[in-house]
C-alpha cells in the first residue's frame, strides 16, 4: 500500500496559437507548436487556413470557415484557459472579425498579433479586407503587434529604410492602437539585425549578427511564438522580446 502525499508536477504554462497550418512544417502553426514545446509550455491550436507548401513555394490555400474558427476557438476556452495567445496567418476579414469578436468579448488577453501578410516566397497570406479588419478590430486588442518591415509599412503607411523609421513606426502603431509594437528589421540591408521594441514607456534596440543564407522561412512565427510563450510563463514584454530575439538567432544557427 502507498502512504504519503502524492506529489504533482506542476503544470506548465499553457499558450493558444491562432495560425494557418503549413505543411512544410517550417513556419505557422507547426512553428509555433514546437517552439511552445522547446520552451517548456503546453500549446493548443486553432486552424486559421490550410496551406499546402514546400519550403520555397506555396501551391495553395485553402480558407476557413469563420464559424469552424469560432468553434475551435470555444472548445480551446471551454477546457484550461490559455496564459496567452497569438495570431499568426488568418487570411480572409472574416476569420479576423471572428477572432476580434471572440477576444474582444473576453476580458483582456494577452495577446500578440503577428499581422502575417505575405509569405516568404511572396505569397498573399492575408487579403485586402483582411488588413482592414486587422487595423480596425484586432489590433486595438493586441498586447503587442509585430510586423516585420513590409507589413509595418503596409499597417503605418511609411517608407522604412533605416532604424529611426523603424522606431518612428513603433511609436505611431502604440499611438494609434494603443499596443505595444515590436518591428523585425530582417528585411533591412546590413551587417546587423535590428529590433525596436515601445511600449509607450520603454523602447528597446535590440541587434544581433546577420548569418547569412536566409530569408529563412518560418523566422517571424517563431519570433512571435517565443513572447507568447514567454508572456504565458509571466515574463513582461520587453524581457519576452528579447529572449524572442536570443531563440530565433539560435534556431537558425
Ligand atoms: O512566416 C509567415 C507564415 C505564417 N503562416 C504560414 C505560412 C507563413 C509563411 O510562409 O505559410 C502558414
Amino acid at each position: 500500500m502507498m502512504s504519503g502525499k502524492l506529489s504533482r508536477a506542476k503544470p506548465k504554462p499553457l499558450a493558444l496559437t491562432i495560425a494557418g497550418s503549413d505543411s512544410s512544417g517550417g513556419a505557422g502553426l507547426q512553428a509555433d507548436l514546437a517552439t511552445f514545446s522547446a520552451l517548456g509550455v503546453d500549446g493548443v491550436s486553432v486552424i486559421a487556413a490550410i496551406t499546402a507548401q514546400t519550403q520555397k513555394k506555396v501551391l495553395g490555400i485553402d480558407p476557413v470557415k469563420p464559424a469552424v474558427v469560432l468553434k475551435q476557438l470555444e472548445a480551446v476556452f471551454s477546457n484550461r484557459k490559455p496564459k496567452a495567445a497569438k495570431t499568426g496567418m488568418l487570411f480572409s476579414a472574416g476569420v479576423v472579425e471572428c477572432v476580434a469578436e471572440f477576444f474582444g468579448g473576453r476580458k483582456r488577453s494577452l495577446l500578440v498579433v503577428d499581422p502575417v501578410m505575405v509569405s516568404s516566397s511572396g505569397t498573399e497570406l492575408l487579403r485586402s479586407g483582411g488588413v482592414r479588419a486587422l487595423k480596425k478590430k484586432l489590433l486595438p486588442l493586441a498586447a503587442v503587434v509585430a510586423p516585420n518591415v513590409p507589413e509595418a509599412e503596409d499597417l503605418v503607411g511609411i517608407k522604412i529604410r533605416e532604424p529611426e523609421d523603424m522606431r518612428a513606426a513603433a511609436r505611431s502603431l502604440f499611438e494609434h492602437y494603443g499596443c505595444a509594437a515590436v518591428i523585425t528589421g530582417g528585411h533591412l540591408p546590413g551587417r546587423e539585425v535590428i529590433e525596436i521594441f515601445y511600449d509607450g514607456c520603454e523602447e528597446l534596440l535590440l541587434t544581433a549578427p546577420r548569418i547569412k543564407g536566409g530569408p529563412w522561412h518560418g523566422t517571424g512565427c517563431r519570433f512571435t511564438a517565443t513572447i507568447t510563450a514567454e508572456l504565458a510563463k509571466g515574463r513582461k514584454l520587453g524581457q519576452a522580446t528579447v529572449k524572442a530575439k536570443e531563440h530565433v538567432a539560435n534556431w537558425i544557427a
